[in-house]
């Protein structure tokens, strides 16, 4: 290490804290750029053990994370491993199945499995000379002032690194961001939704998928919901989200199944009554936090990327893929700037935290919406809504998850022309309606309706916008 230290001449040290999926990608990124890069990460080398235990198993990847994966020539690699989704499915109580596509052909999203997208992204930057990948490492403490930091070996030893530049990509309960709560004018707030989560495989039926695979499967039921993504395998992967008391109500196998009779009536024979009544206390349920904090940086020493500056709640889909944007925005940024962390630092604070904040706000919002009074039949209105109007006026009204998930627009720009058309489609609902009155009421006057004349044409109109609106 010595020697390519020596031989890389006055590029910096860059310390990666974390070796989940945006640090992984962020030891790319900055290896691209030719630094010292040192991955420094608390678990073992994932590819090398047997079990790997994570926070889910497989992850909806859009837009923004391709785009960074893309940067560091990752995304074939990855697309290639991945499942498309065109559509979402719902699934009514009754067990009817009804798409509703998420755009045109070319618009959909993938299921990725968690684990495999880590090992590539190691196995990517571990291909860089200039990198080095350091496991079992777990940070203990830093110095904002020094750049030093102390890491814990498993065998109960510590060890002393010192870094020119620290990026904490430790994840929700980062321990670098722990140092800037200790710093005046750092703002923080953390919360815990009531809501937990679980997660259900179901099995692949004679070598088969046991649902459509290419959808994205999901249950509403206001304050139960289930979400199934596909793998490879042909397993599904279901995850059930419901409020810890509810999971607590459930203590034997007999009440999980009459659970789900109640629920989620067709899912019990694809996952195996047997197998249901296992799994759901093979695991208690996971807790969801979302976090907020700003700035995101400390000096010219060290800045926060990834769930670690800003944990979201998945209900967008978005936690990994805004961590991998934030990589392109800070790599731009390093571009303008000429890799001066000095005025890098704030710029990346400056111009990423009204984004991250946007997208942590809508996931909870949707989070709110959801519970309150998404069934599948809303669900399935308000999505087809959505779809007319952008099919009527494709250049005026994007629908939000579009803007989110199929494009780059800032998150905090897209929350803003989300706002607008609100606007504009309540302002055009008004002067329909009052232009509507006034019309209907002049024709009337004037020419008084023949009834079974009216009746056939009002028919017709109705039959060609309901042609319009199912898929
Ligand atoms: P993490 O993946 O948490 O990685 C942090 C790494 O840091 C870990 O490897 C950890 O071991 C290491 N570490 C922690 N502390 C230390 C320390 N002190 N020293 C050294 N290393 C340390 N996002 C999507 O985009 N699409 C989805 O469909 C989606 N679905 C989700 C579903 C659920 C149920 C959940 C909970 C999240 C979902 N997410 C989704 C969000 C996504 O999982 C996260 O945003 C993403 O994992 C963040 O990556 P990260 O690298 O910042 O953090
Ligand atoms: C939750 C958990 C459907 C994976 C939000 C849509 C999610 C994912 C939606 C999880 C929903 C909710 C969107 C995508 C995606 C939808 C989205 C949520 C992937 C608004 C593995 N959400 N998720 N919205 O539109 O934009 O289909 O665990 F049920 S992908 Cl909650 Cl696009």
């Amino acid at each position: 290490m010595e020697e390519s230290a020596a031989s890389q001449g006055e590029k910096k040290v860059v310390a990666v804290v974390g070796g989940g999926l945006v640090g992984a990608l962020n030891a790319c990124f900055f290896a691209k750029r030719g630094f010292q890069v040192e991955v420094f990460e608390t678990r073992e080398d994932i590819r090398k053990a047997k079990v790997v235990r994570g926070r889910s198993i497989n992850l909806a990847l859009s837009h923004r994370g391709r785009q960074a994966l893309k940067h560091v020539g990752m995304e074939q690699k990855i697309v290639s491993k991945g499942i498309p989704m065109h559509a979402r499915m719902i699934h009514s109580l009754s067990g009817k199945q009804s798409p509703i596509p998420y755009g045109r052909k070319g618009q959909y999203i993938l299921s990725v499995d968690r684990t495999n997208l880590n090992k590539e992204l190691l196995t990517e930057a571990d291909t860089y000379p200039n990198t080095k990948l350091n496991f079992d490492h777990k940070l203990q403490d830093w110095s904002a002032e020094t750049g030093l930091m102390t890491f814990g070996r498993p065998d109960g030893s510590q060890m002393e690194v010192q870094a020119d530049l620290i990026v904490g990509c430790d994840g929700a309960f980062s321990a670098v961001r722990k140092q800037f709560l200790r710093h005046s004018r750092f703002n923080y707030s953390q919360t815990y939704i009531p809501h937990g989560y679980m997660e259900l495989t179901m099995p692949a039926q004679n070598g088969e998928f046991a649902m459509k695979p290419n959808y994205l499967h999901i249950w509403p039921r206001n304050t139960f919901m289930m979400i199934a993504l596909p793998n490879l395998d042909k397993t599904f992967t279901c995850t059930l989200f419901m409020p810890f008391e509810e999971f607590e109500k459930i203590t034997t196998g007999d009440e999980v199944i009459e659970f789900f009779q109640k629920y989620f009536p067709d899912a019990i024979p694809l996952i195996g009554a047997d197998a249901l009544e296992r799994d759901y206390f093979r695991l208690p349920a996971q807790a969801m936090v979302s976090v907020k904090c700003s700035p995101y940086h400390i000096g010219d020493k060290c800045v926060l990327m990834g769930d670690a500056a800003h944990a979201v709640v998945p209900f967008y889909g978005q936690g990994m893929n805004a961590g991998f944007e934030d990589c392109i925005v800070f790599d731009e940024i390093m571009n303008q700037l000429n890799e001066d962390f000095s005025t890098v630092l704030p710029e990346y604070t400056r111009v990423r935290v009204p984004d991250d904040h946007a997208i942590a706000d809508l996931a909870m919002y949707n989070y709110v919406e959801m519970r309150a009074h998404v069934n599948s039949k809303w669900f399935i209105f308000r999505k087809r809504v959505d779809n007319l109007l952008h099919f009527l006026m494709p250049k005026t009204i994007i629908p939000l998850y579009t803007m989110v998930t199929f494009t780059r627009t800032r998150y905090h720009v897209a929350v803003e022309r989300w706002h607008w058309q609100d606007r504009v489609i309540n302002r055009g609902l008004l002067l329909g309606a009052v232009g509507a009155v006034f019309g209907g009421s002049y024709l009337l006057i004037k020419n008084p309706p023949n009834i079974n004349k009216l009746v056939v044409p009002a028919e017709k109109i109705w039959n060609k916008l309901a042609a319009l609106i199912t898929p």
